[in-house]
C-alpha cells in the first residue's frame, strides 16, 4: 500500500526538487559482493567522484501526508548471496537535514520499516546512529531485491533529510561482510540550494569531522581559539556569542558557516577559498579602522528581520564568480542600509558608514564573469577606487541613465539604492564631499567616525556643480528644446 501511495505522489512532485526526480528512474541501490567473503559493495546513482556508489538521491517524499516513499530500494543480480542468508541494515549516523539554506538539526524523526511489521527508527540527536533490522532472508536464485519504506511525520519541515546506512549478514557467514557506510536522501516540499545540500551532507555522512570553534564571549584570535592556520576542513563553524578573529592565510576549501556571533577577518586571504554562510543571530565582519580586502568563493546571507549580518567596516569582500547573484548581492545591501542609516539588523552594512552620519555608504560592482566587488564606499565612487573623481563622473555619464528614469545601479550612478539615477543621487555625492578629495579609504588605524572627511563648504559646491554639469549637459542633449543659451554644453 505503501509502495503504490509514493509511486502514485511522485508523479506530482516533478519540480519541487526536479534534479531528484530526474534520477528516480536510475533504479535502486546496486548491491554485488565482487570478492568473495569481502564486503557488499553499493553500486548506482548519479554521484561521481569520491563516494560515487555510495549516494543515492532517489528517495522523494509526496507533496502531502503521509511523507512515505519505498525508493530507492536494493538489488541484485541472481547467485549474488548465498540462498536463506540474512541481509541487515543499520543506521550509522544521525538523521541529517538540510534546511534549504544549511545542515541544520532537526527535531523530526524518520521512521524505517519493512512491509509494516519490522521498525526503527532515527532522529536528529542520534548522533551515534540507531539499529536497523534484519529485513528478509535471500530467496533460492541468490537475488536480494526488498524495498524499505521511509516515513517521516506530517510535520516535518521542507527540506532535504539524510540518512546514513549499512548493510551486511544477519547472521554470521563465510559469504559477505557488511558494506562500507552509504547516504540515501529524501527530499520534501520545495526548498532551495539542492546541490549545495546534498554536498554538504554528503561531507557530513563521510568526511573527517568538520571543525567547530566557539568562542563563547569576548574575542579570541584563531590561533588563541588553537587554529594557527587552517590548511584543510571539509567544513568550519563558529559558534558561541563572542568573536573569533580569522587573521592567518587559511586554505581549507570546506564551507563556512557562522551559526552564532562574529568572525572577524582581518587577513585579506583568511576565507579565500570557502563559501560563507551568515545564519541567523550570526555576523561576518571586517575591521572598522583599518582597510581589509579579502577574497571569498561565495556568500550566503540567511534573510529575515533577524537574519545574519556582514560588517564591512572600511573594508572590502571580493567575492568569486557565482558566490553570489547580483539580485541577492543588492537586496542584502539594501537591507543593510536601513533606510540610510546603515544599521540594519541583517543584509550588508558597514559600521563605519553608520557612525558617519550620511556621508558614507557601501557600494558594489558586478563584473562581467559574475564576480563582485562589495565595499565601504563614498557615494559618487562608481569604481570604488577609494576616490571621487572624474572618472567616475565619466561612468555615470556613460550609463546614460541620469534623470532617465532607467533602472539603475550603483556604477551607474545610483547612490541611494532608489533604483535611478537623479538629482538624489547628486545630493548625496555633494554629501559625502569625497569629490575631488582624493583617497578617503583610512591609510592607517584610526578610531570609528574620527576619519570622515567634514567637506569644506566651497569644495562641495564644485563638486556638484561639476556633477551637475556632467550630467546635465547629457540630460539637455537629449531633450534640445530646454537649452538655455548660458547653459550650453559646447
Ligand atoms: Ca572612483
Ligand atoms: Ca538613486
Amino acid at each position: 500500500m505503501r509502495v503504490l501511495l509514493g509511486a502514485a505522489a511522485c508523479l506530482a512532485c516533478v519540480g519541487l526538487a526536479t534534479q531528484a526526480v530526474a534520477q528516480l528512474h536510475s533504479g535502486d541501490i546496486t548491491l554485488s559482493v565482487p570478492v568473495a567473503g569481502g564486503p557488499i559493495v553499493t553500486t548506482g546513482g548519479e554521484w561521481v567522484g569520491e563516494y560515487a556508489g555510495r549516494v543515492f538521491d532517489e528517495g522523494i517524499m509526496p507533496t502531502a501526508p503521509p511523507f512515505v516513499t519505498s525508493s530507492p530500494g536494493f538489488d541484485s543480480s541472481t547467485g549474488t548471496f548465498p540462498a536463506g542468508s540474512l541481509i541487515r541494515f543499520d543506521l550509522v549516523k544521525e538523521l541529517l537535514f538540510w534546511d534549504g539554506a544549511m545542515l541544520a538539526p532537526t527535531t523530526a524523526t524518520m521512521t524505517v520499516d519493512y512491509q509494516d511489521v519490522r521498525f526503527a527508527t532515527i532522529s536528529g540527536s542520534d548522533t551515534a546512529g540507531a539499529p536497523g533490522f534484519i529485513i528478509t532472508s535471500v530467496p533460492s536464485n541468490g537475488s536480494f531485491h526488498e524495498h524499505l519504506d521511509y516515513a517521516l511525520p506530517s510535520d516535518a519541515a521542507a527540506g532535504l533529510y539524510g540518512l546514513v546506512l549499512t548493510l551486511g549478514p544477519g547472521s554470521a557467514t563465510p559469504a559477505f561482510t557488511t558494506s562500507d557506510s552509504f547516504l540515501v536522501t529524501f527530499a520534501r516540499g520545495s526548498f532551495s540550494g539542492y546541490v549545495a545540500g546534498l554536498e554538504a551532507m554528503v561531507d557530513a555522512a563521510f568526511g573527517a569531522a568538520g571543525i567547530v570553534i566557539d568562542v563563547p564571549s569576548g574575542i579570541q584570535t584563531q590561533a588563541e581559539a588553537g587554529y594557527p592556520a587552517i590548511a584543510s576542513a571539509p567544513s568550519v563553524t563558529k559558534t558561541g556569542g563572542g568573536t573569533l578573529v580569522f587573521d592567518a592565510v587559511n586554505s581549507y576549501t570546506g564551507p563556512t558557516t557562522i551559526a552564532a556571533g562574529t568572525l572577524l577577518i582581518t587577513n585579506p586571504d583568511a576565507l579565500a577559498n570557502t563559501t560563507v554562510t551568515v545564519a541567523a543571530g550570526g555576523a561576518l565582519a571586517l575591521p572598522p579602522d583599518a582597510r581589509v580586502v579579502a577574497g571569498i568563493d561565495g556568500l550566503a546571507i540567511t534573510q529575515g528581520p533577524s537574519g545574519g549580518l556582514v560588517n564591512l567596516g572600511t573594508g572590502e569582500f571580493t567575492i568569486a564568480a557565482g558566490g553570489i547573484s547580483a539580485i541577492d548581492l543588492r537586496a542584502s545591501i539594501i537591507a543593510g542600509r536601513n533606510g540610510g542609516g546603515w544599521n540594519g539588523a541583517t543584509g550588508i552594512t558597514s559600521s563605519r558608514a553608520a557612525a558617519a552620519g550620511g556621508t558614507r555608504a557601501v557600494g558594489y560592482t558586478v563584473a562581467g564573469d559574475g564576480s563582485s566587488r562589495v565595499s565601504f564606499a563614498a557615494a559618487g565612487d562608481v569604481d570604488l577606487s577609494g576616490a571621487v573623481n572624474v572618472f567616475d563622473l565619466v561612468s555615470v555619464n556613460a550609463s546614460g541613465t541620469y534623470g532617465t528614469g532607467t533602472a539603475s545601479v550603483w556604477n551607474q550612478g545610483d547612490f541611494n539604492y532608489d533604483g535611478a539615477t537623479n538629482v538624489f543621487d547628486l545630493v548625496a555625492v555633494n554629501t559625502a564631499g569625497a569629490y575631488g578629495q582624493g583617497n578617503y579609504f583610512p591609510t592607517s588605524t584610526s578610531l570609528v567616525g574620527s576619519g570622515t572627511a567634514v567637506p569644506e563648504p566651497g569644495t562641495a559646491i564644485l563638486a556638484v556643480t561639476a556633477l551637475a554639469a556632467a550630467f546635465g549637459c547629457r540630460h539637455q542633449r537629449r531633450r534640445p528644446r530646454f537649452v538655455h543659451p548660458e547653459n550650453s554644453c559646447n
